[in-house]
């Protein structure tokens, strides 16, 4: 008894432990800080006032961070130090100043009346000044020093168009060395064919004698049934920096993953796909040795993670090493996934949450990775993902993710650092029409397409 009586752990937290409250002023109202606390027991970062109830007696400093807020920069007060005593209560303020003016607006690169049918992607080699514009009809254009090609980069309308539900020409991606001796483009869309709902197709075309046509025909990377419904195709090509391909699939459509794909390692849908394509035409790809194994029977090991719903924009911020996905809920949430970009066999819930809400079967089920951001059917119905800014116009906007949503039209931003997300802005410029997509130039400057046809630049 004497023992128990001498090792009570609560009388030794009441006794000897502090209490910090660190308070932020200077911001509009519901604007995230973002700052840092070191302390004796380690570090915390943190966006928004805070107590600290079991705060061990020591040194402490609290630094706070530049943020983005109200159409300006927000600048953070320096360093603050202290010693916090034994049973000690002590408020600290971190105080923002306002800094130079900061707002987004988005520049007109083309309009409707250039006629473009569905700008639905746009990339660039790094580098290159021209812009490669994806027509979801099933075509890439060039736009080049102000005028847009009349003759198309590819042309594959006829096994594209016309389409129905969610299908069409989706997405491309430049080799990583496209200019260095791999002159190869690799595209995405939904092929019409007898099956009413069609293929996801992936084929790899090379750069003609005229830099600015692709030679025809291409060759078959993967195909992908998907017949029984014309939603939830997926989905994006895209390189990683490991040099690897990635492509991400739907759940195969219909309403509350009917076919149980998203869950299951067998099937290619619901998925985010990483294939070798460096041995490419023989074989069409092959599966890199270090993706992740899978349980469950006959499991397919092109899965680099499942559980997805409809994740039809991704993208990689290589300066983090982040993976950011942006998966399209059905009813009620909108989620970003962001997790590192080498982190394999990840499930991402569907079916059994929609964002962090239980959808069917146990729930809370461990092991499912949950989005480091989501949103409700208040405040849009599909998420268009987009990336982070890794651009040179706009430095304040640095390591920034911008999203949008197809049905709301706004433009938002959030920053995710350290394993937070601060900084969730909706920025006053916003497209206010459906976003097919974002793209990226060879500057890594940032896009937003329009169904409506309109390419936007992101600007100040
Ligand atoms: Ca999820």
């Amino acid at each position: 008894m004497l023992l128990m009586g001498a090792c009570d752990s609560s009388d030794y937290v009441s006794a000897s432990f502090a209490t910090l409250n660190v308070q932020f002023a200077g911001l509009p109202a519901g604007a995230d800080a973002y700052a840092r606390l070191d302390g004796p027991s380690g570090t915390v970062y943190f966006a928004s006032s805070r107590t600290f109830p079991t705060s061990a007696a020591g040194m402490y400093t609290v630094t706070a961070f530049d943020v983005l807020a109200g159409g300006n920069v927000r600048q953070a007060p320096a360093v603050q130090s202290f010693t916090l005593a034994a049973n000690e209560t002590r408020t600290v303020t971190v105080t923002y100043s306002a800094g130079p003016a900061f707002n987004l607006q988005l520049q007109e690169v083309l309009g409707t009346a250039a006629g473009l049918a569905g700008p639905i992607d746009l990339q660039a080699p790094p580098g290159d000044a021209r812009l490669f514009i994806a027509e979801r009809a099933g075509r890439l254009r060039i736009f080049e020093a102000g005028m847009l090609r009349s003759t198309p980069f590819l042309d594959i309308s006829g096994r594209v168009s016309p389409f129905a539900g969610e299908g069409g020409l989706l997405s491309f991606a430049f080799h990583p060395q496209y200019a260095s001796g791999q002159p190869f483009v690799f595209v995405h869309f939904i092929e019409r064919n007898n099956h009413t709902n069609g293929d996801i197709v992936v084929e790899r075309y090379q750069v003609s004698m005229d830099p600015n046509v692709l030679q025809t025909p291409g060759t078959e990377v993967i195909r992908i049934q998907h017949w029984d419904d014309n939603n939830h195709y997926g989905g994006r090509v895209a390189f990683g920096s490991d040099g690897m391909f990635y492509l991400s699939t739907g759940d195969g459509g219909g309403s509350n993953d009917q076919f149980g794909n998203g869950q299951r390692t067998s099937a290619l849908l619901g998925k985010l796909l990483r294939l070798d394509v460096s041995m490419h035409p023989t074989p069409p790809y092959s599966i890199p040795a270090d993706n992740p194994t899978w349980p469950g029977a006959m499991p397919r090991r092109e899965n680099w993670a499942i559980g997805l719903r409809n994740p039809f924009r991704y993208s990689f911020d290589a300066p983090a090493g982040l993976l950011y996905i942006g998966d399209v809920g059905q009813g009620q949430r909108e989620e970003i996934d962001i997790v590192a970009s080498n982190a394999p066999g990840l499930n991402y819930g569907w079916n059994i949450m929609e964002g962090t809400l239980c959808f069917a079967g146990p729930c809370p089920t461990p092991g499912l990775t949950a989005p480091a951001h989501e949103y409700d059917h208040n405040q849009g119905c599909s998420i268009t993902g987009g990336y982070v800014y890794r651009g040179a116009a706009l430095p304040e906007l640095q390591g920034r993710y911008l999203y949008s949503d197809y049905c709301s039209g706004w433009l938002r931003s959030l920053r995710y650092e350290n394993g937070i997300v601060t900084e969730r802005l909706q920025w006053t410029a916003g497209p206010n029409t459906n976003v097919f997509s974002f793209g990226e130039d060879g500057a890594g400057e940032l896009y937003i397409l329009t169904q409506n046809g309109r390419v936007l630049r992101i600007v100040r």
